[in-house]
């Protein structure tokens, strides 16, 4: 078979990227592009659904009914996020059982942020502070992505994610200003999720393989860098506000940008927990895969459902 020759249809491509044109499902694109967007969105929709799992863990414990209800709330609001993208990943002609089953077998990859175990009601308040108000940065320009159904979709998600930041900052300032056991909770916790809620945003520029690319598509409209200095610059003086402080004795602000500088990344921490051996990795895979085989009649009962109703059509 002779190879088709993409050139000038890459071209058009790209010119209408170049544009600030958005790309719709029926417009074709190249194949490196629907398979880097299926790779990022598919990873997206997993760390959704894997990261009810540290915070499902708090409802049954939540100090009151308020709290119980919010953090219900949020935690089914995460579920909601990870169908929207994975719905948005079936746009792009792959099969959502085939995605599941790779989270399912451990092949794929998901956030490293809920690799890390939820030892505290504090912790409750850190998630919803510093994972938020990073997955909301992060989101925040995604919500300009090229590709329209991603787009669209981080829209809806950062505005409930700005509600899921606002109820973990409430959670950290009242025990902050609490007991002493209560600020000592919740300094702990900061200490704990800081420096991995700084991990999200991905390796440095230099070391991120698909940055490059995805920039040049403006898939990502900014680098890992620039979006991880972005929310530390946010995050200083909210943990100042509320008595915190941030566990980096390095930590000091550029007199020129007002950029607060971070002490150095554990790195090799990162590349451990996105390889399989973070803390809860073993736990957060086991648990899914026990909700997906206790979810099998859920999933049976719906089939006969349509099967039911289709046939009733068909007569
Ligand atoms: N964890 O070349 P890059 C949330 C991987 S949602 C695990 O820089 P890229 C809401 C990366 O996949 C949180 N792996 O990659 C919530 C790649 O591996 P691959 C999820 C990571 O794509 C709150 C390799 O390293 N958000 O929190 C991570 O250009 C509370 C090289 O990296 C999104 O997914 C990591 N942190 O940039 C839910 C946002 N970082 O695939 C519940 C969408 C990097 O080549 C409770 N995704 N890797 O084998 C993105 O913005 C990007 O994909 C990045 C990574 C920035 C995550």
């Amino acid at each position: 078979m002779t190879p088709v020759d993409d050139s000038a249809r890459i071209a058009a491509f790209e010119a209408r990227i170049a544009a600030g044109e958005t790309i719709e499902p029926k417009d074709w694109m190249p194949e490196r592009y629907r398979k880097q967007l299926v790779r990022m969105m598919s990873q997206h929709a997993h760390s959704e659904v894997v990261g009810m799992l540290p915070e499902g863990n708090w409802i049954t414990r939540a100090p009151s009914l308020r709290r119980k209800i919010s953090l219900l709330a949020k935690v089914q609001d995460e579920a909601g996020h990870g169908l929207y993208i994975y719905c948005g990943t079936e746009t792009l002609g792959v099969d959502r059982d085939d995605l599941i089953g790779q989270l399912l077998a451990g092949t794929a990859k998901y956030s490293s942020i809920f690799n890390y175990p939820t030892l505290t009601w504090a912790d409750m308040g850190a998630i919803g502070w510093l994972v938020d108000g990073a997955a909301i940065v992060n989101q925040t320009a995604l919500a300009k992505a090229s590709y329209g159904p991603y787009a669209r979709a981080m829209i809806r998600i950062c505005k409930e994610e700005n509600f899921h930041k606002r109820q973990g900052y409430e959670i950290m300032a009242t025990l902050a200003a609490g007991t002493s056991a209560q600020k000592e909770m919740a300094q702990d916790a900061l200490n704990r999720w800081w420096w991995p809620s700084l991990m999200m945003f991905g390796p440095s520029d230099k070391d991120s393989p698909n940055s490059a690319e995805l920039l040049r598509w403006k898939v990502k409209q900014k680098g890992n860098d620039e979006l991880r200095q972005r929310f530390i610059n946010l995050t200083v003086p909210q943990a100042t506000a509320i008595g915190l402080t941030l566990p980096d004795p390095a930590l000091r602000q550029n007199a020129e940008s007002g950029d607060w500088i971070t002490g150095p990344i554990d790195w090799a921490e990162f590349m451990q927990v996105i390889s399989g051996n973070g803390p809860m990795n073993r736990e957060r895979l086991a648990a899914r895969n026990k909700a997906h085989d206790e979810g099998a009649w859920v999933r049976d009962a719906a089939e006969a459902y349509a099967a039911k109703h289709a046939a009733r059509r068909v007569a």
